[in-house]
């Protein structure tokens, strides 16, 4: 499928191309919709032949932020940085060194999550034979190790980083997400982890994180 446009911003001249299942991308969709800042949704599956990502990130990835007048960014990291630069609304990162770089571990430890669980997604779609189980159960412990370290650094705060909605809480949330979409079955964190359910359950009531929940594949 080519890349399809998409949202009422249709249009706009600044452009996310992003698929609808990416954690990453949804991190994006949700900082923007955050600072009010408008943009035209390109959904693009860069796994797909005739995908037109790589013309713009040549890693081939999304999310991939195309804006009106510069050179397209990637990865998520430096969009949501860029994003939170360009907008008074809602401060999403610290100002002060410190406790922006505390934020930014929150944002590590949720990404490197996201990253081993896409491994194991893609390791288990390769044919029964191919897969390497010692590879899975490698990137697992990463999944399960940054779940009990979410847990464990949130204890009982309403949010990861400070008093305040923060980017920390917004990776958190994409990649709890993330691990709704790819292993319900599987990963029961909300048991495991009472106090990251009640974070997902707040972050939920926020418009920005209501409305990219990713769709069922
Ligand atoms: N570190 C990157 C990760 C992006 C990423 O892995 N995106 C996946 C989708 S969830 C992708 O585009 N994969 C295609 C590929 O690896 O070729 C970011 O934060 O943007």
């Amino acid at each position: 499928m080519a890349a399809k446009k998409t949202t009422s911003n249709a249009n706009h001249k600044t452009k996310l191309i992003a698929s609808l299942t990416s954690p990453f991308a949804r991190k994006v969709r949700i900082v923007a919709s955050e600072k009010r800042i408008e943009y035209e949704l390109v959904v693009d599956i860069p796994w797909n032949e005739d995908t037109q990502v790589p013309k713009h990130n040549p890693l081939g990835k999304v999310p991939v932020w195309v804006p009106e007048d510069g050179k397209a960014l990637f990865d998520s990291r430096v969009i949501v940085e860029y994003l939170d630069g360009i907008s008074p609304v809602s401060h999403l990162l610290p100002k002060d060194a410190r406790a922006r770089i505390a934020v930014k571990r929150w944002e590590a430890l949720a990404d490197g999550l996201c990253d081993a669980a896409a491994l194991v997604f893609l390791e288990r779609k390769r044919p029964a034979k191919q897969q390497d189980k010692a590879w899975i159960e490698r990137q697992m412990k990463k999944v399960t190790g940054a779940l009990e370290e979410m847990s464990e650094e949130l204890g009982q705060r309403d949010w990861c980083h400070g008093e305040a909605y923060s980017l920390a809480d917004i990776c958190v949330g994409c990649a709890l997400g993330y691990l709704d979409l790819r292993f319900k079955d599987e990963i029961d964190w909300r048991r495991s982890h009472p106090n990251l359910a009640e974070l997902y359950d707040r972050l939920m009531q926020r418009p920005a994180f209501k409305e990219t929940v990713p769709p069922a594949a």
